[in-house]
């Protein structure tokens, strides 16, 4: 098997085939392991899930210095997990996979590599297991005289290695989760931030988000019997399905251009108050900073700070549009050019092209983007029709917004996965090809799943969603419900294919 990403899920499937004794090589574009872990370096990054949860069941920590801990304590953990599962010496680190083509008369894949000094090489592997992410090329905007910027610039997805904003004038652009994340420690080191938001995003508060572990909770973690897994099992409970209720649309409701359900409705006024205390003197922007669409529309970004930051002296929300970038600054719809030094771009990333910018053919020879276009699908996130033994890791419809972990939804796949190579072995099959049907049945309940929960109201503009509106990145169901579509793999819904059979067997 090829595994493409050394990040969270690759090496979550990694530990899996290893434990199976099924042969394997992680192919890596980083020179580390760790993903988004390792890339993403911006002030005060981390992770919006208890970190109880968020690491993998069959490695629990019980170690985490936070309920939220830092990057630098999550790259820490990814890295140990290699060694932990004696992973690293089948990663090719600095490798990048170009383009994999299936090959119907030997049943596998043909993978191109670029090595790290630039040579091409190809490799064959019966299966590839794709565990690229969903948020890993950034995105920058287009946005005219972009390129003319004459200061320091940068993506917050590509931090510089020291980079220091004291007493500088800075401007970011994007009030995503990344930018919520750096703007407390940004603004506090600059002389002035300005933040150009174009939607405002709901922030909520979280108790725990800051809080350090304490000594005797450490204990009980490290000594007390089943009490690690109890404490999972609540956060898994508290931060989940806990909320399905409050995305799902009731059809009745009589607010709905901005809630889904009374429960929804309930969760949109606490927030607003929120806004209205976080902003203390600046009340004027209360207006600019609640959203028009549903609590739910976009995960709820937990809060550090956020409104106090705005509400901050040298701190200014900017809401008119961006005309242009000049080589000194950011020229706004209202004719003013706002000065600055430092032009930070939280503008997210390219999340509707799945496994871009790999070239992937399957079995009749057709590329897997011109089969997508904009609406990239798969069978239970995993399986693509005509793509067989490609297997899919966070792939499309697969990320959760209401709550819950993306490392428990990843094992979800990674369960499913491990059933199909095990039946490839068991059964002597070569390839599994997921039936069209089946695939076509399954998404167009995933769209219409997807069009009564709060992140497909016509109101959500967001990465979820392709140019034509439909989502496509998130799941329509319940970590319950998911565990469920994933827990067992039915043959029956695949071709069977052997080395020379181009048709179904
Ligand atoms: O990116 P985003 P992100 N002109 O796409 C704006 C995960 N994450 O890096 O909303 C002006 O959310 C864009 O505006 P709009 C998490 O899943 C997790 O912040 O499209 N603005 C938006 O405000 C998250 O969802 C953590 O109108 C432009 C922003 O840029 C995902 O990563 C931490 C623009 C992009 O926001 C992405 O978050 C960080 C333009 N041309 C990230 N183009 C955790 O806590 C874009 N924008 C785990």
């Amino acid at each position: 098997v090829i595994v493409i990403g050394a990040g969270m899920s690759g090496l979550g499937v990694a530990a899996k085939l290893r434990a199976a004794g099924i042969a394997f090589t992680i192919i890596e574009k980083n020179a580390e392991v760790g993903g988004t872990w390792y890339e993403n370096t911006y002030p005060d990054c981390g992770v919006d899930t208890p970190n109880h949860y968020y690491s993998y069941s069959f490695n629990r920590n019980p170690n985490w210095s936070g309920y939220f801990s830092k990057r630098d304590e999550l790259f820490a953990y990814f890295d140990e997990c290699a060694d932990t599962f004696e992973l690293r010496d089948h990663i090719r680190f600095s490798t990048e996979v170009t383009r994999a083509t299936y090959d119907p008369d030997q049943a596998n894949w043909q993978i191109a590599l670029r090595n790290p000094d630039g040579s091409e090489e190809t490799v064959t592997a019966n299966a590839v297991v794709s565990a690229v992410g969903q948020l890993n090329r950034p995105s920058f905007p287009d946005i005219e005289g972009l390129d003319t910027f004459a200061g320091e610039s940068w993506h917050s997805a590509r931090w510089p290695e020291g980079a220091d904003v004291t007493g500088k004038r800075v401007a970011i652009i994007g009030t995503g989760c990344s930018c919520v994340q750096l703007l407390p420690t940004t603004a506090a080191a600059a002389e002035r931030a300005l933040v150009f938001q174009r939607t405002p995003h709901w922030v909520a508060p979280a108790r725990d988000y800051y809080r350090a572990v304490e000594d005797g909770q450490l204990w009980a973690l490290n000594h007390v019997p089943y009490y690690a897994e109890f404490h999972r099992a609540r956060m898994i409970l508290t931060f989940g399905d806990r909320v399905w209720e409050a995305v799902v649309a009731d059809p009745t409701w009589e607010d709905p251009d901005h809630s889904v359900n009374e429960v929804n409705a309930g969760m949109r006024e606490a927030l607003i108050e929120f806004i209205k205390e976080g902003l203390g003197e600046k009340q004027h922007y209360v207006d600019h900073c609640v959203p028009d669409f549903p609590v739910w529309g976009k995960r709820l970004i937990v809060d550090n700070g956020w409104y106090p930051t705005l509400a901050r002296d040298n701190v200014d929300l900017i809401t008119d549009s961006i005309v242009r970038i000049h080589p000194n600054g950011v020229e706004t719809s209202d004719g003013t050019l706002h000065e600055v030094d430092v032009l930070i771009l939280a503008t997210g990333f390219h999340t509707n092209q799945f496994l871009w910018p790999m070239e992937i053919v399957g079995r009749s020879g057709q590329r897997l983007d011109a089969v997508w276009g904009d609406a990239a699908n798969a069978y239970k996130g995993v399986s693509i029709p005509d793509f067989p033994n490609l297997f899919c890791l966070y792939g499309p419809n697969t990320n959760i917004v209401h709550g819950g972990s993306i490392i428990y939804q990843v094992e979800c796949q990674i369960h499913y996965v491990m059933q199909c190579l095990t039946a490839l072995v068991d059964k002597e099959i070569d390839a599994i090809d997921v039936r069209e049907d089946i695939n076509a049945a399954y998404n167009e309940k995933v769209q219409q799943i997807s069009r009564t929960l709060a992140w497909g109201h016509p109101h959500v503009e967001s990465w979820y969603k392709n140019s034509r509106g439909m989502v496509i990145n998130n799941s329509p169901f319940s970590l319950q419900q998911y565990w469920e579509v994933t827990h067992d793999v039915d043959l029956g819904d695949y071709h069977l294919l052997q080395a020379g059979d181009n048709e179904a067997a």
